[in-house]
C-alpha cells in the first residue's frame, strides 16, 4: 500500500494509508542502505506492507519532491543535512499587523531561509482588524511588489479565512511565525479543533529548556485533503551555517541584477560597479530591503 508519514518518533512511523493509520517500522534493508536519521520523515510517501491490522513495515521511500531541512552538526566539524519535512508544498509565514508589532527585518530573515530551501512562500498578514485593511496592505505592499503572495486575515472578523482554506487544500504546508501572531487561531478558524504546537515549541526552545519535539502532519478535511506540519519550523532551522555567498540570491528581487556586478564574488556592500547597489540607487531595489540584506550578511 502507498501511504504518507504523519508522525515519526523513536523508530516508529505513523503512516496514513487507505486502510487507516498504521504504526510502522522500517525494514532492516532500508536502514542498511542509508545510514542516516532521516531515511523516512514526516511528509514522505512510502510503500508499506501490513503485518497486523494496525501495524505495518515501510518497504520503500519515494524520492522527495521538496524538503525543509536543517543544517545539523556532523562529524569532524562538518555539517549534515537533517530533513525535517519532506514534500513540502509551501511555507506559511504568519505575521501580525499589530500586537506583536510587525517587524520587516524578521520577515526578511524567514524569507531568506525559505528561499534557500527553494520552497514557495505564502505570507499571512494576520490581525488586520487591529489596523484596518488599508494600513495592513500598506505594511506588506513592498513584499507584494517583489512577487510574494500575501493574504490578509483575521480570525476575529473571519476576513481571509476562506482564502487561507483554499491555499491549504490539497497541499502540505509548514506554518511558522513567532508566538502570539495568531497561528493557532487561524488554523482553528480553518478547521475547528486543529491546533498546533509550533509557537509553543519555539517558545520553549527559546527559554533554553530541552524538549524532544514530535514532528507531526495534521490531515485537513478540505477538498483534496492537505496537511499542516507541526514542527518547530523555521526558527529552529535558524541561520546556522547559512551560506553567506547565497544570501543575495535569497533576496529574490536582487536576482535579476546579480549578473551586473563587476566581481563574481561581490558582497554588494563596498565593491565598485555593483549591480545591486546601482539598482538601489535607481530605486529598483528598496533601500529597506538592501539595508536588511547588509545587516543580515554582517550577522552571518
Ligand atoms: N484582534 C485580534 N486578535 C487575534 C487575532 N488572531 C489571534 N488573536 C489573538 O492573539 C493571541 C495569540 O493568538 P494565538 O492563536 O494563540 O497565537 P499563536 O501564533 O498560536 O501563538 P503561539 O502558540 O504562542 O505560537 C490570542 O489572544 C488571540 O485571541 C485577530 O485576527 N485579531
Ligand atoms: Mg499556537
Ligand atoms: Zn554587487
Amino acid at each position: 500500500m502507498r501511504g504518507t508519514v504523519l508522525r515519526a518518533q523513536s523508530g516508529f512511523f505513523w503512516v496514513q494509508t487507505e486502510a487507516g493509520v498504521l504504526e510502522c517500522k522500517l525494514r532492516g534493508r532500508l536502514k542498511k542502505e542509508r545510514q542516516s536519521s532521516d531515511i523516512a520523515v514526516i511528509g514522505d510517501e512510502v510503500e508499506v506492507t501490513r503485518v497486523s491490522p494496525r501495524e505495518g513495515a515501510i518497504e520503500a521511500v519515494s524520492p522527495r519532491r521538496t524538503r525543509l531541512s536543517r543544517r545539523a552538526a556532523g562529524s569532524r566539524g562538518l555539517w549534515k543535512e537533517d530533513v525535517l519535512v519532506a514534500n513540502v508544498d509551501q511555507v506559511l509565514l504568519v505575521f501580525a499587523c499589530a500586537n506583536p508589532p510587525f517587524t520587516p527585518r524578521m520577515l526578511d530573515r524567514y524569507l531568506a531561509i525559505v528561499e534557500l530551501s527553494n520552497l514557495p512562500t505564502l505570507i499571512v498578514a494576520n490581525k488586520t482588524d487591529l489596523v484596518g485593511d488599508d494600513q495592513a496592505h500598506a505594511m506588506f505592499a513592498a513584499y507584494e511588489r517583489i512577487g510574494y503572495e500575501v493574504i490578509y486575515t483575521s480570525p476575529k472578523t473571519g476576513a481571509g479565512i476562506a482564502s487561507l482554506r483554499d491555499h491549504l487544500a490539497g497541499r502540505i504546508s509548514v506554518v511558522t511565525g513567532k508566538s502570539g501572531v495568531g497561528k493557532s487561531s487561524l488554523l482553528n478558524a480553518v478547521q475547528p479543533g486543529l491546533s498546533l504546537a509550533t509557537g509553543d515549541v519555539s517558545a520553549t526552545l527559546n527559554k533554553g529548556r530541552h524538549t524532544t519535539t514530535v514532528a507531526e502532519l495534521h490531515p485537513l478535511s478540505l477538498p483534496g485533503g492537505g496537511y499542516v506540519a507541526d514542527t518547530p519550523g523555521i526558527r529552529e532551522i535558524g541561520l546556522w551555517r547559512f551560506p553567506a555567498e547565497e544570501l543575495a540570491w535569497c533576496y529574490r528581487e536582487f536576482r535579476p541584477v546579480l549578473d551586473a556586478c563587476y566581481f563574481a564574488s561581490c558582497t554588494h556592500t563596498h565593491e565598485p560597479e555593483c549591480g545591486v547597489r546601482a539598482a538601489v540607487e535607481r530605486g529598483e531595489i528598496s533601500a529597506e530591503r538592501y539595508e536588511s540584506y547588509v545587516k543580515l550578511l554582517a550577522e552571518l
